[in-house]
């Protein structure tokens, strides 16, 4: 069985990968890596794979985030954390107007035998209309996935994970260290 690190400071991110890649030993490393203002979370997670590779780290990934609302271009988008922490949930609600077509990006970055590859993982889906459920982290109270009713808040973690983008973007690392 391959061990894997998985660096992040988010514990809700490492309980979806964990229940999500059980084939895979995954150890938590709790440290921040430096993200820094760019377009694109591909950007950002290459940043970070680089700057903890420096450090010393070895056979690790990292996995950078957003909410992209289609109504507002895309906002939150690479700012997902910083709006999370000041407008919030509420901010959102009020912001996403009529057209509530939203969609979740992950970007999972691995860096093993000295070598970076990214992996990305989409869920389409639609801002709810109030906050709803007590499960998850961020944005999951608000975010409702395609074909269904519940938002992820409102799912337990193999629920949310049959439909999120982290898990998308997690079973393209699955099959790139488990070909065939
Ligand atoms: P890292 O240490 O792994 O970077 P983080 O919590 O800072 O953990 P991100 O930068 O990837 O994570 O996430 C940006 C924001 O997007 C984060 O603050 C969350 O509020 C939100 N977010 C990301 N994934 C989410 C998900 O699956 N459900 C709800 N909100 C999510």
């Amino acid at each position: 069985m391959r061990k894997l690190k998985f660096v992040t400071t988010n514990p809700n991110k490492f309980l979806e990968a964990a229940n999500f890649l059980a084939e895979i030993e995954l150890e938590r490393v709790d440290r921040a890596y430096t993200e820094v203002q760019a377009d694109t979370l591909n950007e950002v997670v290459k940043h970070g794979l680089r700057e903890l590779a420096d450090q010393g780290f070895e056979n690790f990934f990292i996995e950078d985030a957003g909410l992209f609302i289609h109504s507002l271009k895309g906002f939150p988008g690479v700012y997902s954390a910083y709006v999370n922490r000041t407008i919030g949930c509420n901010g959102i609600l009020k912001l996403a107007g009529n057209n509530r077509k939203a969609e979740f990006r992950s970007v999972v970055g691995l860096y093993l035998d000295k070598k970076i590859n990214l992996f990305e993982g989409v869920c389409e889906g639609e801002i709810s209309g109030e906050k709803r459920g007590k499960s998850g982290f961020g944005y999951d109270p608000i975010f409702i996935p395609e074909n269904e009713t519940k938002t992820f808040a409102e799912m337990e973690i193999k629920e949310k994970n049959s439909y999120s983008h982290r898990a998308r973007a997690l079973v393209k690392i699955f099959s790139y260290l488990n070909p065939g």
